[in-house]
């Protein structure tokens, strides 16, 4: 399987922590450290389209997307806060491709740091292992033939 991670420069301090978290589980999981593309974007509101034109590849069998808002004294977290959340869930639902959150939203910095601290916590960490379960979820339901599952295959 391969995956590609989009990860935000914004509060790098804490979105390294978030891709070291997620690297650490992909390869936990015996994922290649090949078959890992990782692409940096500027900050949060940039992660929807660089997933979209990932998952439109087709390459990639699922995208995991990290970043980091933390809330300020102006409405800018909210408004990018807003848009980066259903920009993803868009891509996923548009595209058919797993895409996982991994986008912390903290009210302070230290709210932040705790969740991208090495450890079971990371939600880096917690987004990679969403974004391959996912992946082995429609994996194990192709087909050798390639020809979709029928509608009543409840697949049990
Ligand atoms: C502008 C901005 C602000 C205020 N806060 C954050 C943040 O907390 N986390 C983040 O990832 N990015 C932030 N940005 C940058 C925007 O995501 C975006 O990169 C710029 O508005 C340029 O489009």
């Amino acid at each position: 399987m391969r995956f590609a991670i989009v990860v935000a420069r914004f509060n790098q301090e804490i979105t390294s922590g978030l891709l070291a978290g997620a690297r650490a589980a992909l390869a936990e999981l015996s994922i290649d450290g090949d078959d890992v593309v990782i692409v940096h974007v500027p900050g949060a509101f940039e992660i929807p389209l660089a997933a979209l034109r990932l998952a439109g590849t087709g390459d990639f069998d699922a995208v995991i997307c990290l970043g980091c808002l933390i809330k300020g004294d102006t409405m800018h977290f909210e408004y990018i806060a807003s848009a980066t959340s259903h920009g993803i869930m868009n891509v996923s639902t548009t595209t058919g491709v797993p895409v996982a959150f991994g986008v912390l939203t903290t009210m302070t910095d230290e709210q932040a740091a705790v969740r991208s601290a090495p450890g079971p916590d990371n939600k880096g960490r917690e987004a990679a292992l969403a974004a391959v379960e996912m992946a082995k979820l429609f994996e194990s339901r192709r087909r050798p033939s390639g020809r979709p599952e029928s509608a009543n295959d409840s697949g049990r």
